[in-house]
């Protein structure tokens, strides 16, 4: 059985020049606002303006059509006219997560090979050394550095008069972003994502949460993943939308802001940490029509408290970095908690058995996906693209499809860990440990979090002191994939084939962080947090 419509007519997107540029729906009023940041706001017209002086820099740089440039920068309204840029010139932007230590940089920087490399300042001395390395070894090139108030190398290189032009086609396959997803190898690969797969998702996105020009989006998330970048962004500029950005996720800001905005995107750690706060209140939300969570569970009873509180139900969506949005609870209609709803516009779903059979409603099984929105395939690793022979993109999440063919998402095939809407792979943290002295073997498994939602537990076999172990992982990946908590053991579990028994450790660490019970999802008792 499958779910869903994978024919997307759309006459926009059938357009010959597929360039998801082209597709952003610029107010009559150019002069009116796209993004407040901070104590300035941003015109669509300056959006234009910048872009457009940014592709140019690009070009004199010498970038190609189909060239990669990556930026490692904070969250600011200049790193999305970088992005923007990269659309309207035919480059490929790949943005990387700014927590990312010198070696995780390192591995995207020689799988990518970026003509260019955007940074800050003080990553750029970092980032040249690192790319000088590169250089010899693979070809990577320019560094130049942009900073959050727009200033920087890159802002002020001076390209000539001959580098501005037209923004160049692109057909709908043509690569306009790469976003690096771990896998259970241990190692990033790239999502290519093309134009047409921005495109078709963006519009299934604004039509089916009803977004409009007189919508303003409160953003908080960082813009170096889907969620942040293509959901939130692309509904705004698909719709004319206007933006309130926040640096980051911080619940007296959002609090601050949200009796001005209509639409608020977040993980479900931003619902827990709002609920929080004694301050939450329906009055607070009186202008807001949409609240929406996605890339990790959100819990029944987050849903049911915040729509106790301030009478909205948060819709939920789920998705993936390699497929887009794929399921949305309805906007108009019920929204059920510990559901993700049915299929987009344009999207399938089937669920099915090991042997690939597909299951009928009410059975669970791996979810799979097709449509347009689905990507091309993995950054010069086509091996690892998991589709079936009939063209069915094989999602690591197991689901239920209901008897009303709404889904839930009931676990995941993998060992993946999702800590505050971030992937952790066990296999990469594990590598770091077991290179310790001492250390005979590790799991590192994800424990129920009240406020991350899982957290990050690592179980060693070894007697070391915690801090050799955390420092370790510290030094060498980025800080959230740092275990919350390490148990030492003398033996692992194992099964008769000498596996560990992951299984067996989740269960028997189950309630090491929610004894602890640091958060409060009714207010009264706000927790440490709560000023985050
Ligand atoms: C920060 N830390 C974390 C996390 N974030 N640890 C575990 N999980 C995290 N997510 C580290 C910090 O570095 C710090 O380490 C310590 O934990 C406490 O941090 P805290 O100050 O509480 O964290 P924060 O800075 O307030 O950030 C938490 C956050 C943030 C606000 C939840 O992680 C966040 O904005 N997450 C959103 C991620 C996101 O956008 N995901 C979308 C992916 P130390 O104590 O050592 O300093 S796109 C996706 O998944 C798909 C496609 C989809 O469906 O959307
Ligand atoms: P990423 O690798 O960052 O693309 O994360 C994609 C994964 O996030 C999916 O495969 C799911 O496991 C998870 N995810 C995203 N949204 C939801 C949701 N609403 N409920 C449960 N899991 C989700």
């Amino acid at each position: 059985m499958e779910y869903g419509e994978a024919l997307f007519v759309d006459t926009a997107i059938a357009m010959q020049d597929a360039n998801f540029y082209g597709l952003i729906r610029r107010p009559a009023d150019l002069s009116r606002p796209l993004i407040e940041w901070s104590d300035r706001l941003y015109s669509w017209a300056d959006m234009e303006k910048t872009s457009a002086h940014f592709a140019a820099i690009l070009t004199a740089l010498g970038c190609a059509k189909g060239d990669r440039v990556a930026a490692q920068v904070e969250k600011s309204p200049a790193a999305l006219f970088l992005y923007l840029a990269c659309l309207r010139s035919g480059l490929v932007f790949v943005p990387i997560n700014t927590d990312y230590s010198v070696d995780e940089v390192e591995y995207l920087l020689r799988d990518s090979r970026p003509s260019v490399i955007v940074t800050n300042q003080n990553k750029a001395k970092r980032l040249e050394e690192l790319t000088r390395k590169l250089t010899i070894l693979c070809g990577c090139s320019t560094v130049l550095t942009l900073a959050e108030n727009g200033s920087g190398s890159f802002s002020t290189y001076i390209p000539p008069v001959s580098s501005y032009g037209k923004d160049c086609p692109c057909a709908p396959d043509d690569v306009a972003a790469i976003l690096y997803t771990s896998g259970t190898t241990g190692k990033p690969k790239g999502a290519m994502l093309s134009h047409r797969n921005l495109a078709v998702n963006g519009e299934a996105l604004r039509t089916t949460w009803d977004f409009t020009e007189g919508d303003i989006l409160l953003h908080a998330l960082p813009i170096f993943h889907t969620h942040g970048l293509f959901v939130a962004c692309h509904c705004a500029l698909l719709s004319g939308a206007r933006m309130i950005w926040l640096p980051a996720f911080d619940s007296t800001q959002v609090l601050a802001h949200l009796p001005r905005a209509t639409v608020f995107m977040g993980v479900p750690t931003y619902y827990v940490r709002l609920l929080s706060r004694a301050d939450l209140t329906a009055e607070r939300c009186a202008h807001m029509r949409l609240f929406i969570s996605g890339s990790a569970p959100l819990q029944p009873e987050t849903f049911l408290a915040f729509q106790r509180r301030t009478g909205h139900a948060i819709l939920e969506r789920y998705g993936m970095t390699e497929t887009g949005m794929n399921t949305s609870n309805p906007y108009q209609g019920e929204r059920q908690p510990g559901r993700v709803g049915r299929p987009l516009p344009g999207v399938s779903v089937r669920v099915v058995g090991i042997d690939n059979t597909p299951l009928k409603k009410g059975n669970i099984g791996i979810l799979q996906v097709r449509g347009e929105n689905v990507f091309l395939g993995y950054w010069k690793k086509p091996k690892y693209t998991n589709f079936t022979r009939d063209g069915w993109f094989i999602t690591e999440d197991i689901a239920l499809i209901g008897e009303d063919e709404t889904i839930t998402i009931v676990g995941r095939a993998s060992d993946l860990i999702i800590s505050g809407g971030y992937n952790v792979y066990p296999r990469e943290v594990e590598q770091v440990i077991n290179t310790l002295n001492g250390v005979v073997d590790s799991a590192v498994i994800g424990l129920p979090h009240p406020d991350f939602g899982e957290a990050v537990a690592a179980i060693v076999q070894a007697q070391l002191k915690d801090d050799i172990v955390l420092n370790a992982v510290r030094n060498r990946l980025a800080n959230y994939k740092v275990p919350k908590i390490v148990v030492f053991v003398d033996e692992l579990p194992r099964n008769a084939m000498g596996k560990v028994r992951k299984d067996l450790l989740r269960r028997t660490y189950a309630t090491m962080f929610t004894m602890a019970g640091s958060c409060s999802i009714d207010g009264e008792q706000a927790s440490a947090e709560s000023g985050k």
